[in-house]
């Protein structure tokens, strides 16, 4: 029997004790059948979570790109693989074929190496969603080095930051993007970047806004010359299994971004497998992530997961807003979209405008829904249920991380019934586990505790960049032999996970995660702050917004409060990226504080979503009547 592709609830628990039982059995099968290796793997798992160590079909060679490219050649050369719906509805959109993509990544690949680019070696690619960034990402597979995408939306502090912690050689970036009404100007994001960026050797530039760019002699070249000069066949490296495929950065809760590291045979069964089960593609469908590249969810479910399995998948350059709200519906409308995969706070922005935009468009060729970056609340559910999948498209709620390389927990569309808010069942070989406060597993069900998978999974990150140590003590230190996700979750009586939300100092911002460290640090920088404390609130839109405590070197300084609010925002926007910008500052003269001198978040949180009528026991205090103060003055 063929597990590859799970069509009743009967075969998802069978296929699921099959792979519980036998894990190593279970994946070299699946391995087996629905990949293409250069040489076979010796062994197909090792592991010890104690180093930790996690090691997926050892021995065997591969390369990403053939899986993703060359052997769909015959059968599928002329489906689109990659359709560029552009951010403004009057550019036409581009439908690159399997045989035009695999020729424009050859042609990519070589230009990199005639670079100087070589297996192994760090590219940062900074671009917008445009086709390049999609190529880029597998020209550096195709040649073996490891591809470090930036977020286009990051600062250029935090882009020195990730360039600097992985020495990178390259950086990919363009003139400038294009966001809905804005254009940005990337490249001189990426001049000032590079000012404190030593190792990187040369900017390949592409051009899409036709902004003025100063180029800097022996460093930056414009990408289109060099690639309509190139050849057009690149022949692959061969990459053992446990190379590194890529770094993604992730926020922690300390200043520095955690640069994940994925490696490639697991990484690339797991995406492909999930993608084909989770959404139930089938060739002919329309497949669209509204995710950006540069976060996770991008590289698996845009690029690797869809393109493993000849897929049809959707690039969109712009945002749900522009021209007007109508925007993402338009897009599934024109292009027939089968299967859609957003984020919640996408859902809620929209849910909140005129129901016309959604009805003067024929969503009828919509098949599946998904949900990712955070838990879904109820009303958007339904609103998303209701008016976009007409009740009778499954919503996917997939719970997963930028750590986990692909889909954790999450039903399977026309298997899984499923429930409001839930992200039901463990997908096939996933074994989490609820821990409770004394890091006892919790068994039964009708429990909440803290989420931790008990049981390696192809895709995990391997390591962090350049810092094992840190990996160690994030994830497989808190509780022994499992790796602990961050997350807290509930199991209800028929088994079905329900994550309720982080547990630690990452708060997530429209489904972005950000550090309370990283920021703080930011805001610590300004010189007239002495101290500060960020928390999250609920917001309708954003899910969480971050408010600030802010203690000033002089309290009840005569400034101008408000000046000081922007500037400390302007700070935060330029250290990090506009998405980490606080919704409120509060100025107080202290933070409550433990007498070990732990800054009692727990109390602030409440404060700052309004939720003051039990702050719980507050006698550990050291400073007990700052408390009142800042709930007198509370935003
Ligand atoms: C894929 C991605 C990971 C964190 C994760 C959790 C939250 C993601 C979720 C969800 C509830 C879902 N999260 N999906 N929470 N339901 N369906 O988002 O990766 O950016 O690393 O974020 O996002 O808190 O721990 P990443």
């Amino acid at each position: 029997m063929s597990n590859y592709h799970i069509k009743h609830l009967e075969e998802y628990f069978q296929v699921y004790r099959k792979s519980v039982r036998d894990p190593e059995h279970f994946w070299q099968e699946v391995a087996e059948e629905h990949f293409l290796w250069r040489k076979r793997w010796d062994n197909v798992l090792s592991w010890d979570f104690s180093k930790p160590e996690v090691k997926w079909f050892e021995g065997a060679e591969l390369n990403i790109t053939e899986n993703c490219l060359d052997r769909h050649l015959r059968t599928h050369g002329d489906h689109t693989a990659i359709l560029f719906e552009p951010n403004s509805p009057d550019e036409e959109a581009q439908h690159i074929t399997y045989k035009q993509l695999h020729e424009k990544v050859c042609k990519m690949a070589n230009v990199l190496k005639d670079n100087g680019i070589e297996k192994g070696d760090r590219v940062c690619i900074y671009l917008p969603m445009i086709p390049e960034l999609a190529i880029a990402l597998l020209a550096c597979a195709r040649i073996g080095a490891v591809h470090s995408v930036v977020f286009a939306g990051f600062s250029s502090k935090a882009l020195a930051t990730r360039i600097n912690d992985a020495a990178c050689k390259m950086v990919i970036t363009s003139d400038g993007s294009y966001r809905g009404a804005k254009k940005l100007d990337l490249k001189s994001i990426v001049d000032e970047a590079l000012e404190s960026c030593e190792t990187i050797e040369t900017v390949l530039l592409v051009e899409r806004t036709k902004n003025k760019v100063v180029l800097k002699e022996g460093r930056d070249k414009w990408l289109q010359p060099l690639l309509d000069a190139a050849d057009s066949t690149c022949e692959v490296v061969t990459m053992k299994a446990e190379d590194p495929l890529f770094i993604l950065y992730t926020s922690g809760s300390t200043g520095r971004p955690k640069g994940m590291v994925h490696t490639t045979a697991g990484y690339m069964v797991y995406t492909a497998y999930t993608f084909k089960n989770i959404f139930q593609y089938n060739d002919g469908d329309i497949y669209w992530c509204t995710a950006d590249i540069g976060w996770i969810t991008g590289h698996s479910y845009i690029v690797y997961g869809p393109l493993a399995n000849g897929a049809t998948t959707v690039m969109f350059e712009g945002v749900p807003s522009y021209p007007d709200f109508s925007r993402f519906w338009e897009i599934v409308d024109k292009h027939k979209i089968t299967h859609l995969y957003t984020a919640p706070t996408a859902i809620r922005a929209l849910a909140k405008e005129n129901i016309e935009y959604v009805e003067k468009c024929d969503l009828t060729s919509l098949k599946v829904l998904g949900s990712v970056g955070e838990p879904i609340n109820e009303e958007a559910w339904h609103w998303y249920n209701d008016n976009i999948g007409k009740n009778k498209s499954p919503i996917v709620d997939t719970w997963w991380q930028t750590e986990t390389g692909g889909i954790m927990i999450s039903p399977i569309p026309f298997v899984t019934p499923t429930k409001p808010t839930y992200a039901t069942l463990p997908f096939i070989g996933i074994q989490p586990s609820l821990m409770d406060e004394s890091g006892k597993e919790m068994k039964g069900n009708q429990v909440e505790g803290r989420l931790c998978i008990k049981y390696p999974w192809p895709s995990m990150a391997r390591t962090i960049w350049g810092d094992h140590e840190r990996y160690r003590d994030t994830y497989f230190s808190a509780y022994e032999n499992k790796y602990f996700t961050g997350d807290g979750a509930m199991r209800d009586e028929v088994g079905y996970y329900r994550i309720t939300g982080r547990v630690d100092d990452v708060i997530i911002v429209s489904g972005h995660n950000l550090g309370t460290a990283p920021i703080e640090d930011a805001i610590n920088e300004h010189p007239a702050v002495a101290e500060s404390a960020i928390v999250g609130f609920p917001h309708d839109v954003k899910g969480n917004a971050l408010y600030g405590y802010v203690i000033l070197k002089e309290y009840g300084e005569t400034r101008n409060l408000e000046n000081l609010s922007k500037e400390i925002n302007q700070q935060i926007s330029d250290r990090i990226g506009p998405i980490a910008k606080l919704d409120k500052i509060q100025f107080v003269s202290g933070l409550p504080k433990t007498r070990s001198g732990k800054i009692m978040r727990r109390i602030l949180r409440k404060i700052a979503s309004k939720d003051t009528s039990n702050l719980g026991d507050t006698s550990t205090l050291l400073n007990p009547e700052v408390v009142q103060e800042i709930m007198d003055n509370s935003l």
